[in-house]
């Protein structure tokens, strides 16, 4: 973006366990933008995608990681200079330890880039009967108790998502490039 140009750019860093869905979430939410390059480098990608908020021009640098063997000598130029982050854990019942690491990848993000907004994505929610994480609380991944993490450690938010049938996949990331959005404006003006 050029300087002459009004905009904000924010880079958001993608982060959970391998497989659990977050490159197919990134192409997912970019799909069929305006502009949108996606490159890949040693260990990590991103994507750059072009939006409008109230009519001005937002452009996002999504980060994700791209072999988990190499992450960690390239954890801090990943993590350097994020505006807001995303934590992806899935709701495949051969996944269930991508919830366990959450902890993990939030702590990790707390090191390298301290209070970014954050927001929880528990993807592949496609693969199960949605009606069990509300009806079962005694599950580590219902409602119930994801929320009360999300609300614990001051997430934006958790939505449940699908990168298959796209449900919940705007508004999970919408919620926080409105929230970055919000306060680049408010800076703004400080
Ligand atoms: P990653 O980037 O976190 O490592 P990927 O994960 O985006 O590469 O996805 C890993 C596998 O999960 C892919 O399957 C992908 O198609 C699948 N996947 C991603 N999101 C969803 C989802 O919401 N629902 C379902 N059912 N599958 C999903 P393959 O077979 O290509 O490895
Ligand atoms: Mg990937």
């Amino acid at each position: 973006m050029s300087d002459d140009e009004k905009g904000y750019g924010f880079k958001i860093v993608v982060v959970g366990d391998g497989a659990v869905g977050k490159t197919s979430l990134i192409k997912k939410y970019t799909q069929g933008s305006f502009k949108k390059e996606y490159i890949a480098t040693l260990g990590t990608q991103f994507s750059k995608y072009e939006e409008e908020i109230d009519g001005e021009k937002v452009e996002l640098f999504l980060w994700d990681i791209a072999g988990q063997d190499q992450f960690q000598a390239l954890r801090q130029r990943f993590y350097t200079g994020s505006s807001g982050a995303i934590i992806v854990f899935s709701h495949s019942p051969e996944q269930n330890q991508s919830y366990v690491h959450v902890p993990r990848w939030f702590d990790d993000l707390k090191k390298h880039c301290g209070n970014i907004p954050l927001v929880l994505f528990g993807n592949k929610v496609d693969l199960i009967d949605e009606a069990n994480l509300s009806s079962n609380p005694g599950s580590p991944t219902s409602n119930i108790n994801v929320e009360q993490f999300a609300k614990d450690n001051k997430f934006i938010g958790y939505y449940k998502t699908s990168a298959l049938t796209g449900q919940g996949v705007t508004d999970a990331f919408k919620a926080l490039v409105k929230r970055l959005y919000a306060i680049a404006k408010i800076s703004d003006f400080a």
